[in-house]
């Protein structure tokens, strides 16, 4: 990603989170109440813990818009963190503060723990978990429906499901799902799928290996926390080239195909059809029912750590993949119709 550049920065339980956008034109209307709600969306779903109950995601824009619009210089986001009230001492910046409280040292097998501790030193595995906790979606989603807002502007919108819970397959079971993992002190993951339409032929390219448009955005959904498989499109195995493929007509002039089985994306660009992408979110790793591990200070072997977490977070994490698709499509967009203003932008994407 090249024009619409941002970095975030926020622990799990610190004070906020923030990140800083760069790229973006001038004159982009920034509803901020459009950006509240794809908060709001990102904190529902069955199955979510205690933690969303003390959150009531909200932004605030510190710089880069004015009445409503973007200036062109760099945009900061800053969602509050509630929950810092009850954390200020444990998540002091202040060395004076100095506590065990909260502390662990008993990986949780399938989170950050062991390597992160190994990577950064750390024998207080909260220092790991603050940074590695998926709470830094929050952000990323805020970051996204920036970069929805000006997709939207060019008539491109966005939208995302949950496919799958668990074994379940039918909507109608997932809360059964849910549930049944509840009662066992377990969790469970699953499948999303995110879909955008009325993209521009040609996003993306197939002239070097890091510019297909596939590539980038298996990595922005690939990295969400707890993504082990993207897809895009139709899963190929077992089909054969000739049921695969989407054959082309014409129609008055204009391509147009019966499939969508390449989910939009052909030699690494996109084709005019919608954008399919689809994610597998594997359980959440804090449980309940705490699986075998070995604490990071006696090497002996014991039980992991558990703190309150969510029995089932798919559906959040398919509202933070639907941001991650928009930011790769409003750098892809900003890439190739450029432009300073907002103006300028939609004149090139028009011609
Ligand atoms: C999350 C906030 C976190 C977790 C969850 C996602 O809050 P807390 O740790 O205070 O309960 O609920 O993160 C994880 C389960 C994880 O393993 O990273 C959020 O805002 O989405």
């Amino acid at each position: 990603m090249e024009k619409f550049r941002f970095l975030t920065a926020g622990e799990s339980h610190g004070k906020c989170l923030t990140a800083i956008i760069e790229g973006l034109p001038s004159g982009l209307e920034i509803d901020i109440d459009f950006i509240n709600s794809e908060l709001s969306r990102r904190q529902q779903g069955y199955g979510r813990g205690e933690r969303m109950k003390i959150e009531n995601d909200t932004v605030e824009i510190t710089s880069g818009v004015r009445f409503g619009k973007t200036l062109g210089s760099p945009v900061t986001l800053v969602v509050k963190n509630r929950d810092f009230e009850s954390w200020q001492k444990i998540m002091s910046v202040a060395p004076e503060d100095i506590t065990d409280d909260r502390a662990f040292s008993t990986y949780r097998p399938g989170h950050a723990d062991y390597a992160g501790s190994v990577k950064y030193n750390q024998t207080d595995l909260r220092n790991v978990l603050e940074r590695s906790s998926a709470r830094k979606t929050a952000v990323e989603v805020a970051v996204g429906a920036v970069a929805k807002l000006l997709l939207k502007e060019l008539g491109i919108a966005g939208s995302s499901q949950v496919t799958q819970i668990g074994s379940a397959c039918c909507p109608a079971e997932f809360k059964d799902e849910v549930e049944v993992m509840r009662g066992k002190g377990d969790t469970v993951g699953g499948k999303f799928v995110v879909t955008y339409k009325n993209l521009p032929v040609g996003l993306g390219s197939y002239v070097h290996w890091d510019r297909g448009i596939d590539g980038k955005l298996a990595q922005a959904v690939m990295s969400i926390p707890a993504v082990k498989v993207v897809e895009i499109g139709t899963n190929p195995l077992g089909y054969q080239g000739s049921n695969y493929h989407d054959e082309i007509f014409a129609k008055d002039g204009e391509i147009t195909r019966k499939t969508n089985n390449a989910g939009g994306v052909e030699g690494g660009m996109t084709n005019g059809q919608d954008l399919v992408v689809s994610g597998v979110m594997k359980p959440i790793p804090t449980m309940k029912a705490p699986l075998k591990t070995v604490d990071a200070n006696t090497k002996e072997e014991t039980e992991a750590h558990f703190e309150r977490s969510d029995v089932c977070a798919v559906e959040a994490c398919s509202v933070v993949a639907e941001a991650r698709v928009a930011w790769v499509l409003a750098d892809e967009i900003l890439l190739k119709y450029g432009g300073d203003s907002i103006e300028e932008l939609k004149k090139n994407f028009n011609n």
